[in-house]
């Protein structure tokens, strides 16, 4: 019998924090090879907390992915940062995430909202790991400046240049997360356990992305979604069949009309990309019937923010 030793662990939390559109989901839907959270160019995108589990060699990392950190207005976004930051005390390193890039002079502009948000994240006292995103867009050059203008700003226990969009250095990245990690005897969570987000969250969420995505001014911003029927009676292994009910709410008269497009183009529009990641997700195909419903000022109002889970 082998003397050796189990080679042990290490497993932990980790908040994905920074500011509105780093790339914060993005960073999480490559890690785990599977769209959990959605993804758009405009800020707010993400608002709840998600957990997503990957597994490595020796070594499991639950990530929290985060709403944006920034100075918040009104109940939703308030809400959203307060999810954000109420996450940093229950984990065992943080993630912050910035930009590469320099402006078009060369210069490093470290923003007054990333300031506050690093300076949230030291009260903690977490080692925390400074990822800077969106390497593809930058200069290799401009790299090194960045690195040094924000080594500065908190004692970071790593800095890891990388792009979530094509993968560059996202194994480097974590690798060096787990090295902060404690060392455990168990894995946190079942090998096969990728999030806890259902099935019925995310299709309610591929909706919102394309609301996200294909709408313009404030829709995207005062629409929810709702699943109201998600029947799984057809389903089976690899084929069958599951009908999706979805409700989008809007704010106004005015936004539903404009949900719903000329002819209704706009929301077959919604409905055909939607179902398009909805069949990915689950493996088979999706009867989806979309409706828009006017609910107003949704967002303001606490019993409608519980429903979505905030
Ligand atoms: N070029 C580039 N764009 C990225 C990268 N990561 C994210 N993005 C884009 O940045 C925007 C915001 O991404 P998202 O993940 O929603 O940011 P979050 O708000 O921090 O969660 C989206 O348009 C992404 O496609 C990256 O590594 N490179
Ligand atoms: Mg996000």
């Amino acid at each position: 019998m082998s003397p050796r030793k189990k080679q042990k662990l290490r497993a932990g939390f980790v908040a994905i924090v920074g500011r509105p559109n780093v790339g914060k989901s993005t960073l999480l839907n490559r890690v785990l090879g599977e769209k959990v959270a959605i993804v758009t160019p405009r800020p707010q995108t993400t608002r709840t907390r998600i957990l997503g589990v990957w597994n490595g060699e020796g070594a499991q990392i639950a990530f929290f992915d985060t709403p944006g950190l920034h100075k918040a207005k009104g109940v939703l976004n308030r809400r959203m940062v307060e999810v954000a930051l109420s996450t940093l005390p229950e984990v065992d390193a943080v993630l912050f995430l910035v930009e590469a890039g320099t402006s078009p002079e060369g210069k490093v502009e470290i923003g007054e909202t990333t300031r506050w948000a690093a300076a949230e994240v030291a009260k903690r006292g977490k080692p925390a790991i400074l990822g800077i995103n969106k390497m593809d867009r930058a200069p290799r050059a401009t790299l090194l400046p960045v690195i040094d203008a924000y080594k500065d700003l908190h004692a970071w226990a790593e800095l890891v240049p990388f792009s979530a969009l094509d993968g560059e250095n996202v194994e480097q990245l974590l690798k060096a997360i787990v090295a902060h990690l404690p060392e455990a005897d168990e894995p946190l969570f079942p090998k096969d356990m990728l999030t806890d987000q259902a099935e019925r969250t995310l299709a309610a969420e591929y909706v919102r992305e394309q609301v996200m995505l294909l709408t313009r001014d404030e829709i995207p911003y005062s629409c929810a979604v709702e699943i109201e029927e998600f029947d799984e009676s057809q389903r089976s292994d690899r084929a069958g069949l599951v009908r999706i009910s979805a409700v989008i709410f809007v704010e106004r008269e005015t936004q539903k009309g404009i949900v719903i497009g000329k002819g209704g183009q706009m929301l077959k529009k919604i409905g055909t990309n939607s179902r398009y990641h909805m069949e990915r997700l689950l493996g088979c195909k999706v009867f989806l019937s979309l409706t828009v419903r006017v609910e107003e000022r949704w967002s303001e109002r606490p019993k409608s923010l519980e429903k979505l889970g905030l």
